[in-house]
């Protein structure tokens, strides 16, 4: 039977590997030791399940049912500060129901942990790779944040990778996620059932000017980067207003300046431009927008422009069928007190979505906050997701 006792400790236990800062926090970026020995201890504790542990070329981690099973789960790698439940949850509860159906002799349910969901390399990149939106030949020279780059950081794995694992196997996938924004927790709501997953557009930009003496040299002879850097984000959210919804979202949320010291007019700069979107077209005419404007800076200012290869995924509608039996489940275990809505961060699910039928259900966020720390979510709205899942999944909930 679904125990949910089991399943928070088992989603207590997984925070242990990384557990970092006050509260619930985790350090667990993919490819660290935290995370590898994170995915060992969940592939035996899937084996535990009567589920067969399997790890792909790319550290992917799924516990097989058996063919034809439905596929649920998230991913277990986290944020460079991150929250206990962005992903794990949906890989413990997912872990919960597979087992919970074994033992009552319920339909075959499997489990995935995708790896590097959280983008140290890419945007979502082992269920990227696994579903086909990219290449492992394209994957392998990313680079993270300090120069590592995506082949060198698995080749840590080697010794527990496998084969690929055929997505013949599964007839359809669900992910559980914490909501991380504010609607649930605002509204009251205990459930989301999600109708669709936002686009994504991720990007490298560089501005390269001439590094110099910070006391000597004057304010009208500078080719400072940081100067264009302030004012290609400045033109740039001015220009945007004509073309945003409120849904839409835009983040400079990794800079590296050259050499980032007080006595020295920095000469580079190498920044994160990352946009999101559920319509496709408005991703298309914002990078438009970014790529003129920062033209513009660089030429305004004697700068050297470099961009990056672009990332992205493209809006995903959820799957009919999935979304309807979430609902059901929804209403019969939280009556009247959920919502269909969209969901404005990634998921693997993106990428399995080109694969099979996909769904996702999430629970509240309190304070509506992820990537941080401070993440949390009631243990309450943690079972009644798990309930939910189960139900959809056509496992017994007791
Ligand atoms: O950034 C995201 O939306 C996800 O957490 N990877
Ligand atoms: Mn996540
Ligand atoms: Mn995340």
């Amino acid at each position: 039977m679904l125990n949910p006792k089991r399943f928070l400790s088992d989603l207590h236990h997984l925070r242990s590997f990384g557990a970092a800062g006050v509260g619930k926090g985790v350090v667990r970026p993919a490819f660290s030791d935290p995370d590898i020995a994170a995915r060992e201890w969940l592939a035996a504790r899937m084996k535990e399940a009567g589920l067969e542990p399997r790890f792909d070329p790319v550290g992917n981690l799924f516990g097989i049912a058996g063919e034809q099973s439905l596929l649920l789960g998230s991913h277990t790698d986290t944020q460079p500060e991150g929250g206990w439940l962005d992903g794990a949850l949906g890989v413990i509860a997912a872990l919960e129901i597979a087992r919970a159906s074994k033992e009552a002799g319920g339909p075959p349910i499997s489990v995935v942990s995708f790896q590097d969901e959280e983008g140290r390399f890419g945007v979502t990149t082992g269920s990227a790779i696994w579903g086909g939106n990219t290449v492992l030949a394209d994957a392998d020279p990313l680079t993270d944040r300090d120069g590592v780059s995506f082949v060198d950081a698995r080749a840590k794995m080697a010794h527990l990778a496998g084969a690929d694992v055929s997505p013949a196997l599964f007839s359809g996938y669900v992910e559980m996620h914490i909501e991380q924004g504010p609607s649930l927790d605002q509204s009251g709501e205990k459930i989301g059932v999600v109708d669709s997953i936002v686009g994504i557009r991720d990007m490298r930009i560089t501005f390269a000017g001439q590094q110099n003496h910070a006391g000597t040299t004057p304010m009208a002879l500078r080719r400072d980067a940081f100067q264009a850097l302030s004012r290609f984000n400045a033109v740039l959210n001015d220009r945007f207003r004509n073309v945003v919804t409120p849904q839409t979202v835009w983040t400079i949320g990794h800079v590296s300046l050259h050499p980032n010291a007080s006595s020295v007019v920095p000469g580079k700069v190498t920044f994160s431009m990352q946009w999101r979107d559920g319509d496709a077209e408005r991703l298309r005419r914002m990078e438009g927008i970014i790529r003129e404007t920062a033209q513009e800076v660089a030429d305004g200012g004697g700068f050297e422009i470099g961009f990056g290869p672009m990332l992205g995924l493209e809006p995903v509608p959820m799957d009919k069928g999935l979304r309807a039996r979430l609902a059901e489940a929804a209403e019969a275990e939280a009556p009247g007190n959920w919502r269909h809505m969209p969901s404005g961060a990634l998921h693997d699910a993106t990428n399995v979505a080109r694969l099979m039928p996909v769904a996702m259900l999430f629970v509240p966020s309190i304070g509506g906050v992820s990537h941080t720390f401070d993440e949390d979510t009631d243990e309450a709205d943690l079972v009644t997701g798990l309930r939910v899942l189960a139900r959809a999944a056509g496992v017994d909930v007791g």
